[in-house]
Parts: C-alpha cells; sequence; structure tokens
C-alpha cells in the first residue's frame, strides 16, 4: 500500500453546522477542501486502527467523487474495514441502521438533506458515531478545531474502488465491502411494524397512497417496501429514480416544494394517504385526501397511537422534540405519565436521550420524526407509522387529527422562513431583539401576558453538557410562543426562522386556517423583531 501524506493548509469556514458541513459543491471542489475535512474528522477521533467505517450518501453530484476520497482517506488513517452502499447510496437512516447492524465504530454521511443538487448547488459531510448517531458536539467542536490547524493529510494511491459491484474488495490494506442499500433498512422495518395489517389496507381498493421520493435517494427504499413488499401499486411511488441533480428539484418535504404531491392530495379523489421525503430520506410530510398533518402533530399523534404498532405496544419511555417543535407532543406524555424533553434543534441532542433509554420518540418541527430503532430520523418509517396506524384505526387523516384536537386541543403552528437574507443583517435582529427580552417578560402582547422571554439554553440530562444561544423564545400565559433563530443549514447569507404557536380548546373553534388564527401573533412577532423593516422582505420565503 503506497499512504502519501499530502501537504496542506486550514480553510476559515469549515465549521460543521446543525447537521454537518454543508456548502455549495464548488466549494468542495477546491484543492484539498473535502481532504482537510475528512482528516480533521479522523484526527478528532479516538484511535481508527482496525476500526470499521460505514460510508455512503444522498447520490447527488460530487457523491461518488467524495466517496472515492473518503475511502483512499480511511484506508491511509488505518481502519480496517468500510461497509459502502452500492454505487456509494445510502439513506441517511439506513446509514444509521447499518452503523448499529454491523457494530461499526462510525460512518461518513454526504448529504446536503433537502438542499438542491448539482454541479452549482450543496453538498454535504457528516460523521455519526457508534451509536449510528451524529456525532455530539464535543465532537464537531474536536473536529472544527482540527480544521483550524490542519498541515496534511493521508491518502493512498490507488485505483478507485468499484463502487457497483456487490462484494468485497481490497484498497490498500483495507477491507471494502459494498452492499445493497436497502435490504438490512427493509429488514428493519419489518420488524417494527406490522406488515400483514398493512398489507391487508393496501389490498383495499378504497385505499390509495402516494408517496413522493422527490427524485431522491428514497425512490428504491420505497419501491422495494411499499410496492413490492407490502404490495402497494405499481406507481405508488413518484419521482422514484434518484437523479444527481434531484431533477433541478428542491427535495423538501413540505407544501412548497413537493407541489406536485400537494397538488394531488388537495385535488378530487385525492389518494387515501399522501407522503414525501427528502433528498437523503430522512424527513417526512403526510397528508390526508385534502388535509396537512403539521410535523408537530404528527409526533403527538404517534405518541398518542404508539400502543397500536407492535415495535412500541410495550409503552414509551418518553416523547423528546426539540425546542421550537409545537407543544402538542408534550400533552400526550402527560396523558401517558411518561418523560418529555425539550431539546435544542438538531437530531445529534436526541442521541443520549435514546441511549440511556430516557426517551422512545422523538421528532422535530423541520419535518423529522424518528424512534428508537435508529439514532437518525427517519422517513419512510414515519410513513409506515401511518399506514400502521390507519390499517388499525380504519379511519381516515382527518378523522384520526380531530380527534386528537378533540382530546387534547389543539396546537396551531407555523414557521416562516426568510431565506439567504445578508448575515449582518440577521444576527444585529437577532441581537436587538436578545437585548430587548428581559424587558418583555410581564408586558401585553397579541393581548396576551409574557412569561418568560430568553435565550434558549440546554443541559442534558445524561452528561450535563450545557448548549445555550439555541433560539429566542418569548413564551405568554395561555401557552403560545413566538420563537427566533437562524437556520444552521443554509449555504446561502442567512435564514431566519419565524416559530409560531397558540393553543386552543374550544372545540368550536379548532378547524381555523391556520395563518388566521395565528395572525396576531405573526403579527406581534414582525412588530417585536422588526422583521419586514430590516429585511426588506415584504413576506416569508417559505410557509410551513
Ligand atoms: C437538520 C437537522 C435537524 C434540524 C434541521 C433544520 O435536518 O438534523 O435536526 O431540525 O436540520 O435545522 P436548521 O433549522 O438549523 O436549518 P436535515 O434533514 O437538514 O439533515
Amino acid at each position: 500500500m503506497t499512504a502519501l501524506t499530502v501537504k496542506t493548509t486550514p480553510f476559515n469556514d469549515q465549521k460543521p453546522g446543525t447537521s454537518g458541513l454543508r456548502k455549495k459543491v464548488t466549494v468542495f471542489q477546491q484543492a484539498h477542501y473535502l481532504e482537510n475535512f475528512v482528516q480533521s474528522t479522523f484526527n478528532a477521533l479516538d484511535s481508527v486502527e482496525g476500526k470499521t467505517l460505514v460510508v455512503g450518501g444522498d447520490g447527488r453530484f460530487y457523491n461518488e467523487h467524495a466517496v472515492q476520497i473518503i475511502l483512499k482517506m480511511a484506508a491511509a488513517n488505518g481502519f480496517s474495514n468500510a461497509i459502502v452502499g452500492q454505487n456509494g447510496l445510502l439513506s441517511t437512516p439506513a446509514a444509521s441502521c447499518i452503523i448499529r447492524k454491523y457494530n461499526a465504530f462510525g460512518g461518513i454521511i454526504l448529504s446536503a438533506s433537502h438542499n438542491p443538487a448539482g454541479p452549482t448547488e450543496d453538498f454535504g459531510i457528516k460523521y455519526n458515531v457508534s451509536n449510528g448517531g451524529p456525532a455530539p458536539e464535543h465532537i464537531t467542536d474536536a473536529i472544527f478545531a482540527n480544521t483550524q490547524t490542519i498541515n496534511r493529510y493521508q491518502i493512498i494511491d490507488e485505483d478507485d474502488v468499484d463502487l457497483s459491484t456487490i462484494g468485497s474488495q481490497e484498497l490498500g490494506d483495507m477491507q471494502v465491502k459494498i452492499i445493497d442499500p436497502v435490504s438490512d433498512y427493509a429488514e428493519l422495518m419489518a420488524s417494527l411494524f406490522d406488515f400483514e395489517a398493512i398489507r391487508a389496507l393496501l389490498a383495499d381498493d378504497s385505499f390509495t397512497l402516494r408517496f413522493d421520493a422527490m427524485h431522491a435517494i428514497t425512490g428504491p427504499y420505497g419501491k422495494e417496501i411499499l410496492e413490492k413488499e407490502l404490495g402497494a401499486a405499481s406507481g405508488t411511488v413518484i419521482n422514484g429514480t434518484p437523479l444527481t441533480d434531484f431533477g433541478g428539484g428542491h427535495p423538501d418535504p413540505n407544501l412548497t416544494y413537493a407541489k406536485e404531491l400537494v397538488d394531488e392530495m388537495f385535488a378530487d379523489n385525492a389518494p387515501t394517504l399522501g407522503a414525501a421525503s427528502d433528498g437523503d430520506g430522512d424527513r417526512n410530510m403526510i397528508l390526508g385526501a385534502n388535509f396537512f398533518v403539521t410535523p408537530s402533530d404528527s409526533l403527538a399523534i404517534m405518541a398518542a397511537n404508539a400502543h397500536l404498532i407492535p415495535a412500541y405496544k410495550g409503552g414509551l419511555t418518553g416523547v423528546a422534540r426539540s425546542m421550537p417543535t409545537s407543544q402538542a407532543p408534550d400533552r400526550v406524555a402527560e396523558k401517558l405519565g411518561i418523560e418529555c424533553h425539550e431539546t435544542p434543534t438538531g437530531w445529534k441532542f436526541f442521541g443520549n436521550l435514546l441511549d440511556a433509554d430516557r426517551t422512545t420518540l422523538c421528532g422535530e418541527e423541520s419535518f423529522g420524526n424518528g424512534s428508537n430503532h435508529i439514532r437518525e430520523k427517519d422517513g419512510l418509517w414515519a410513513v409506515l407509522f401511518w399506514l400502521n396506524i390507519l390499517a388499525e384505526r380504519k379511519q381516515s387523516v382527518a378523522e384520526i387529527v380531530n380527534q386528537h384536537w378533540l382530546e387534547y386541543g389543539r396546537n396551531y403552528y407555523t414557521r416562516h422562513d426568510y431565506e439567504a437574507i445578508p448575515s449582518d443583517i440577521a444576527s444585529q435582529l437577532m441581537t436587538d431583539l436578545e437585548a430587548k427580552l428581559p424587558s418583555l417578560i410581564g408586558q401585553t402582547l397579541a393581548g396576551r401576558t409574557v412569561q418568560y422571554a430568553d435565550n434558549f439554553s440546554y443541559t442534558d440530562p445524561v452528561d450535563n453538557s450545557v448548549s445555550s444561544n439555541q433560539g429566542l423564545r418569548i413564551g405568554f400565559d395561555d401557552g403560545a410562543r413566538i420563537i427566533l433563530r437562524l437556520s444552521g443549514t443554509g449555504t446561502e447569507g442567512a435564514t431566519l426562522r419565524l416559530y409560531i404557536e397558540s393553543y386552543e380548546q374550544d372545540a368550536d373553534k379548532l378547524n381555523q386556517e391556520t395563518q388566521t388564527a395565528l395572525q396576531d401573533l405573526i403579527s406581534a412577532a414582525d412588530t417585536l423583531a422588526e422583521i419586514t423593516q430590516r429585511t426588506g422582505r415584504a413576506a416569508p420565503t417559505v410557509i410551513t
């Protein structure tokens, strides 16, 4: 094996965000850029000598090239084994599943999630640890520290690996095993849900399912599990062939970007259940006929119905949600008498709670739900969860959600995103708003009294680590909240996220249009944070 040591110099912009390093492809294409980050990752870990690394990505442009570089660097750094999805493909949940199943030391996942793909679009890389979950902050901090001082990296000088052929190959002293990206994950799903009941549901002529893979990674997973194993009609999975540019689309499963699916679900004769996943397969959107389920409600409804699902019928230890996610799951946790955790945004914060069995289900407003079966959020898992609920309850999506609101009350919820605003304007807006917060307590805003106003800080109950500056929150005496934070996943300027929530228990007021129901809080937030005035934007880029 010829291992080369290549001299390099640091880049000053390799700080991992909410979920790894996400940049334009053109940034990653700079000489040594990817290599620096990979070497910094390996440097930040305990000895990798003799260990197993899982590698795969969502198939976007630059994926295969990056896989080849990572494998050559892994071999040069002393890994003894690599497990790689065929053609370099692995959905994020499948990568988590494989790391856990084969007791790997960790994994490198290549994805910029829902961000567009192609030569001038986005690419991303993140490291997951042996529990299958995203590296916790102490590791991402160590990776960043390494990127600031790196002066060399190691790589072997060998031919590329044949990524298309399933089986084992040698790369230097490292064994590379190319595996089918779908089968381990499909097997795990079959162990969690009642596939017989779902098959019967899908065989019923009155039930139709539509799953939009948005030209991204979940196409093969959806076709194998939904169509082949569960017998959904051929054509159930739309946009099911992964493309390196995701068909020029924006594979973010929300009401704006999953337009084809949304149009079908809000037309006459809409399918019974509609769902979409994102670029790397960890997000999900759930729709009924003419009905949208907010991700926060989806988590609450999953928790309330978990006893119907084989994997969770023994009970949940707890529920966890990110801070900006609505408080709907909290009410279910209270009724079930189980723990409820509020974490910062970022799936990595659920890892300790799951490992310590302090929570079973987790979810985020950003279209992510998951459970203790892996350590990532999981798009198809959420679809199967809903299919299993529908198979058991034999009601429509709308009926299930409406009944849930009648029982628990409704948390009206919306998120307004202002994308690609100048970073200095965004950070000044946040700084100035934060300065105002202490004086708001006790004041009346939008007809409600402010109970607390702060910058959210989280103390992990398992290892007592503290994560501060996790978003500005204003909480009212009736449970309503206004939250502002800057996204940690964008690649252009800053994305300001405004999250608004109010709680309604009056049975006659449970079916208002969301933006109308929240209008007073939306206006109050705009006045307070001076969003329109400072950004010059008359409206958000995306409303979910
Ligand atoms: C990532 C994280 C999620 C987070 C989302 C949005 O998801 O894993 O935990 O909620 O980003 O983060 P932000 O609000 O900072 O943009 P994904 O699907 O992009 O990997």
